[in-house]
């Protein structure tokens, strides 16, 4: 994908303010500091157009990126930091569950997951939602990085047991390994749109 022109449209807190011209999305989903904003960065090329931090659970609302004037990414706020409030918690799954049964123009759903880890209780309730409302969508284990390849085979032999019916890709935002595979399932996405 040549990228020409990326803008930041809005950051939206509630459903009023999604985005309402109906060019397809791609939406970006899984836990705080997993890695959203990174991969968003990195498949654009364009660092620190979506916000990274050390800071988890600092994105709290959807932010919506329009590249080549033509689709949207959309990045949703992190879920399961520990120290936000439960009522906030709460909060994302009301979001979530409306964002997943109501957007319309979704075209494909990333699931980021921790490849270092086993996928947590939310990791597996979004994973259930993405099946529940049949959407299109994969799941990218980050990080890959920080695990050797032997380590990184392990692991993703553990977490497949765990989330069987999803395709599984990998990356790192470090690298860039796995970039141009994402890219395909996205275009795909786009031209199936
Ligand atoms: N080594 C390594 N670090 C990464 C990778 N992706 C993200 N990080 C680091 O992990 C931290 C969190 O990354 P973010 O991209 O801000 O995570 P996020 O999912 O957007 O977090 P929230 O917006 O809080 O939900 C940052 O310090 C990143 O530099 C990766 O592939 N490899
Ligand atoms: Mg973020």
């Amino acid at each position: 994908m040549k990228i020409n022109s990326v803008n930041f449209v809005k950051s939206a807190f509630n459903r009023e303010h999604w985005t309402t011209d109906g060019l397809p999305e791609i939406a970006f989903l899984g836990r705080s500091n997993v890695g959203k904003s990174s991969l968003i960065n990195s498949l654009l090329q364009r660092k620190g157009l979506a916000r990274t931090s050390n800071t988890p659970g600092r994105t709290q609302s959807i932010n919506f990126f329009l590249i080549n004037e033509s689709f949207y990414f959309a990045d949703l706020p992190g879920y399961g930091y520990a120290r936000v409030s439960k009522s906030t918690r709460a909060d994302w799954g009301v979001m979530a569950e409306e964002y997943l049964s109501g957007r319309e123009s979704l075209v494909l759903s990333i699931q980021l997951i921790d490849s270092r880890h086993n996928p947590t209780a939310l990791d597996i309730q979004l994973n259930e939602w993405l099946h529940y409302y049949n959407k299109n969508h994969i799941i990218v284990a980050t990080k890959a990085d920080k695990l050797s390849s032997n380590q990184l085979n392990k692991s993703l032999f553990e977490i497949k047991k765990i989330l069987p019916k999803s395709e599984i890709l990998t990356y790192s935002s470090i690298t860039g390994k796995g970039r141009e595979s994402i890219w395909t399932k996205i275009g795909t996405a786009l031209n199936n749109f």
